[in-house]
């Protein structure tokens, strides 16, 4: 589906040095659903299917049970539990090889030229030809049809957004479109329909910049609808993620919020960072992600923080043998050998007398680095 994106406020707002970013998603959220027994906690009712309703017995292609167990109704289907708490019931469908067939439909009531989502979970009950389904909205197809995991018992999102134009009322549909013999024996639970849900937070930019080592975060906000809380997150590889500091949100506004938090510790080599925002209901959107390398675009020694009261850092990927700091007159006043190269160093210049210097990283015997260093 479509990104959401807002950007009401913008004009007239002027932020000197913001990166301009807009990206913010809301995936599948939905503010209310419309589809009744989308759980299937009430069992078979609330639906209808062009396949045949055969309780007790899923061997037969082409027929649905709702059901807490798919291994109940045929032996070779996986004991999953359904997606609602993992306990209770779910659809679960024989899938036949014939295409264009609705397995599960309802009609709900619509408000004319609104967007919606139609979302459903779909796992696979038995491995062989995951099923291949689609949505479809008075007889419409609506979207790329989309694929059941391999793994059994996996439960997987999908959704997809649709404008009702001038419908006040929708048949929503999920119809099969794989047509292999074996195989095909999926699950669905917790469908839902609804108006898409309101972006809560509209960002106005997120940038980071990076100073003495360490990366400075900014960003800013126009609206905020319910928002409770921005989570700072970090990542070395873009698929893990640590949250790094929390930052309350302002509830509810309606003029630019300026946020800032600096990371003093980046992590080594690169550094990812994204806005996990959540509002009081739990519903969670990201910014998009931003970069910080330790060390800039062809800059291959780093010291920091420079003035220093104490200590200083040094941040390299190359091998330095020897750090020293050379007073105004010529004479080596500190000198420490690099006993185990790290990528990150510390070296301790609390005994230094207040002045300026001259730091200079020695490799083989030869100096590999100068920079001026202010002792506090
Ligand atoms: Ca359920
Ligand atoms: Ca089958």
């Amino acid at each position: 589906m479509k990104p959401q994106t807002h950007i009401r406020g913008l004009a007239g707002v002027v932020l000197a040095g913001f990166l301009f970013s807009f990206d913010v998603n809301s995936q599948c959220s939905i503010s209310t659903n419309l589809v009744p027994n989308g759980t299937f906690e009430s069992g078979n009712s609330n639906f209808t299917s062009s396949y045949g309703y055969n309780p007790g017995n899923l061997y037969p292609e082409g027929k649905y049970d709702v059901v807490s167990n798919p291994t109940a109704d045929h032996a070779a289907f996986a004991t999953c539990g359904d997606k609602t708490s993992g306990s209770g019931k779910m659809m679960v469908v024989n899938g036949a090889p014939t295409a264009n067939v609705s397995v599960w439909c309802s009609t709900i009531s619509t408000t004319a030229n609104s967007d919606y989502v139609f979302s459903t979970y779909v796992a696979s009950v038995h491995a062989s030809s995951p099923a291949i389904l689609q949505f479809s909205i008075n007889g419409v197809s609506l979207g790329s049809p989309f694929n059941a995991s391999g793994t059994t018992c996996n439960w997987q999102q999908f959704c997809q957004t649709w404008n009702s134009g001038a419908s006040t009322s929708a048949n929503i549909c999920i119809v099969n479109q794989n047509t292999a013999a074996s195989g095909n024996d999926f699950a669905l639970d917790d469908i839902k329909m609804g108006i898409v849900a309101p972006l809560y937070v509209e960002m106005l930019g997120f940038y980071i910049k990076q100073i003495n080592g360490q990366t400075q975060l900014h960003w800013a906000t126009v609206t905020e609808i319910d928002h409770d809380y921005f989570s700072v997150e970090r990542s070395s590889d873009m698929s893990s993620w640590e949250s790094i500091s929390v930052i309350e949100g302002k509830g509810n506004k309606e003029n630019l919020t300026i946020y800032d938090y600096t990371d003093i510790a980046p992590l080594m080599g690169k550094s990812y960072y994204r806005l996990k925002m959540v509002d009081i209901h739990g519903i969670e959107e990201f910014s998009a992600v931003r970069v910080a390398k330790a060390l800039g675009d062809g800059e291959k020694y780093k010291i920091y923080p420079n003035p220093t009261f104490s200590s200083v850092n040094l941040l390299t990927d190359e091998n330095v043998e020897q750090v020293e700091l050379v007073n105004a007159m010529g004479s080596t006043i500190y000198s420490k050998k690099v006993e185990v190269m790290q990528p990150d160093l510390a070296f301790d210049f609390s005994g230094v007398s207040q002045g300026i210097y001259m730091i200079r990283l020695m490799n083989k015997g030869q100096v590999v680095y100068t920079d001026r260093l202010i002792k506090k």
